[in-house]
């Protein structure tokens, strides 16, 4: 008896802890919390679908296991009645699902149409591109680029224009709502459709940090191309905007030598930064870097030591990229020759290119109208009108 018990739980461990795993910890890429009405649309569809299907689980599980049981063979049981067709039954179970059928198909169809919205004109343009194996945001209207994380401010459409640089990638930030398909921009013979490019017009409603990943299978590092939507206030938007577009100067002495060290490197011929002679497009830009979540889209932490290691071995960390490491070379590139030191020297320079924090001050005076004609003068460690430039020294 109690062997038999210690068998079957033996059996069921690894089931019953893979269900206690679903209580744990937060999961910034759950699906069920879409903050946008676009998210919303599509998590409706799914409890409906659900909500009706598992009762019809549930009802025709317990129908077959009465069955099963009750009916089972017997020794010496009678011969079971042979029934050959019944007009009745078979009406019943096409139309049944018909009807079900229907009723999840009006409200889908409804919702397709819903989600594949003309960009609106107030939209925030924002081209979402996939690389191998990393994303590239660009904002044609405010003139910026950046990777791997990019700012939209809540309340406002933004229309994620979608293309791949090279092979299909499928855009997917679960809790701004479902995947969508990359695709290449092709050069097509005349009279060829070239592939169709999928945009997204989706509102965030609610500020955070959203985490997403390529959800198509597209090579070596499928798995490492994360990325982060930071969904902001509109003023704090126009903040980062204001800070992307101005040049940065490196205070710290270590990170001088390493700016020199980075200007005077292969680095610039694929790898931007605003204001700088580094102008390279050939691998992500690295304005304010020092702010990202990760290196290497989701490799590893953004910290000093990981940048430095990621300066000196990034091909053997990552495997199939373009970046050539200190010793290896990369995607036919020659490796850079950094030694350690050189590599820390780059790692604080990258470090310190970051936005300023918060990124609006928070007003110290009560932010009423200053009275007509009296100017009125910046708090006590109120920075200037806005906040921009490298790391701000602390107030
Ligand atoms: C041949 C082009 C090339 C050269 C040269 C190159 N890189 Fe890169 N770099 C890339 C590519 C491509 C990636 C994206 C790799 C990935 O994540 O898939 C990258 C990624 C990075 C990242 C991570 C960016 C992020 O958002 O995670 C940093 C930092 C970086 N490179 C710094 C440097 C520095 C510093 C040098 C010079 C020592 C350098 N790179 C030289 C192509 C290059
Ligand atoms: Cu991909």
């Amino acid at each position: 008896m109690r062997d038999g018990f210690s068998k079957y739980a033996r059996r069921l461990a690894p089931g019953v802890l893979i269900l206690l795993a679903g209580c744990a910890g937060d999961y910034p890429q759950i699906m069920t919390q879409p903050v946008s009405e676009w998210g919303q649309i599509q998590i409706d569809i799914w409890a409906l679908v659900t909500w009706w299907t598992v009762p019809i689980l549930v009802i025709v599980i317990g129908v077959l296991a009465f069955i099963l049981v009750r009916f089972r063979e017997r020794p010496g049981g009678p011969e079971p009645k042979h029934v050959y067709g019944s007009t009745k039954i078979e009406v019943i179970w096409t139309v049944i699902p018909a009807i079900i059928v229907l009723i999840i198909a009006i409200p889908t169809i409804q919702a397709i149409f819903a989600l594949q919205e003309e960009v609106p004109e107030d939209a925030l343009v924002v081209e979402a591109i996939g690389h191998q194996w990393w994303w590239e945001f660009r904002y044609p209207e405010e003139g910026i680029i950046t990777a791997n994380q990019f700012y939209v401010p809540v309340g406002r459409p933004v229309a994620l224009m979608l293309r791949s640089n090279d092979v299909i990638h499928s855009f997917w930030i679960p809790r701004l709502g479902g995947k969508r398909d990359v695709n290449p921009v092709v050069r097509t013979p005349e009279g060829v459709e070239p592939m169709h490019l999928n945009h997204i017009v989706l509102t965030v409603d609610s500020a955070g940090e959203y985490l997403g990943q390529c959800a198509e299978f597209c090579g070596t590092s499928h798995a490492i191309m994360r990325m982060m939507a930071v969904a902001v206030e509109p003023e704090e938007y126009d903040a980062w905007v204001e800070a992307m577009t101005v040049p940065e100067e490196p205070e710290a002495d270590l990170a001088q030598v390493g700016h020199d060290i980075f200007m005077r490197s292969t680095c610039i011929a694929c790898h931007a930064i605003e204001g700088t002679r580094a102008q390279g497009r050939l691998g992500p830009d690295l304005t304010m870097m020092g702010d990202r979540f990760s290196i290497g889209a989701g490799l590893m932490a953004n910290t000093e030591e990981n940048m430095t290691e990621w300066l000196l071995h990034a091909p053997e960390l990552k495997k199939g990229i373009l970046m050539p490491g200190a010793r290896v070379e990369a995607g036919g590139m020659p490796p850079t020759a950094l030694s350690r030191e050189d590599a820390r020297a780059v790692a604080a320079y990258l470090a310190s290119l970051r936005l300023p924090d918060p990124l609006v001050p928070a007003p110290t005076a009560p932010a009423a109208d200053p009275p007509a004609g009296a100017e009125r003068e910046p708090a006590a460690g109120e920075r200037e009108p806005l906040p921009m430039g490298p790391e701000p020294e602390s107030d």
